[in-house]
């Protein structure tokens, strides 16, 4: 894989604010503190790109960061943080949902699971959401370092079986930031993904 050139563009609080940018956007939401900043930065292989913390809370924007000059990532704040006031709470769901539901460059919404837990009913939540607006989004396991490999393979069968029905779910990949595992699945779905995007935008011109 060639290494992506990749920077950030802007950070916006709401989503009125966000332009209508004329590429394909894949983006990364999931509970707060999951590692979706962290894997984020894996994927295009920069450290500190994203901002990461061990508080949980820390990205409190959508950001925007354009991949190539043809496709852009997108780190949305996480959802199911209790230390923000209910303004604040209210806030990053309408961002993070709005954005989910209704963006129409999204071509990929990575959705983050922590591996070493069961999806929260928040998780769930979003999933069933994702399936009845019939958006594209793939299912990310992140921190599989912190699994044993029985453990990790229980994790991948457990949420492999509660999406076996949907339609909208590209595909379930185990990831850890901090090893590299899943990197080049993650990235091949991420560029099918973006790829298809632009062979229909071609077609229809
Ligand atoms: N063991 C392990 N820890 C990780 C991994 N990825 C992230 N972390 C840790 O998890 C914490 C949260 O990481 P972030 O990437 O900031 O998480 P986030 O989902 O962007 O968090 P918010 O922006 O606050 O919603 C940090 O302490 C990271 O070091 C991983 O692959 N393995
Ligand atoms: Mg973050």
């Amino acid at each position: 894989m060639h290494a992506p050139k990749v920077g950030f563009l802007a950070s916006y609080d709401r989503l009125e604010q966000v332009p209508d940018y004329p590429f394909p956007e894949v983006a990364f939401a999931g509970r707060s503190n999951v590692g979706k900043s962290s894997l984020l930065n894996a994927l295009v292989m920069q450290r500190r790109l994203a901002h990461v913390s061990a508080t949980p809370g820390r990205t409190r924007g959508i950001n925007f960061y354009p991949v190539d000059g043809a496709w852009m990532l997108v780190d949305l704040p996480g959802y199911g943080f209790a230390r923000v006031s209910k303004q604040e709470r209210e806030r990053f769901r309408d961002l993070i949902m709005g954005y989910l539901l209704d963006r129409r460059q999204m071509v990929l919404a990575n959705i983050l699971l922590d591996s070493r837990h069961d999806p929260t009913p928040d998780d769930l939540s979003l999933i069933e959401e994702l399936e009845l607006h019939k958006r594209p989004y793939a299912l990310v396991l992140t921190k599989a370092d912190a699994l044993t490999e029985s453990q990790a393979r229980q994790r991948l069968e457990q949420i492999r079986a509660l999406v076996a029905q949907c339609e909208h779910c590209a595909d379930v990949v185990l990831t850890s930031a901090r090893t590299g595992l899943g990197r080049p699945q993650l990235w091949a779905i991420v560029r099918r993904a973006v790829t298809q995007r632009k062979s229909t935008t071609h077609e229809q011109q």
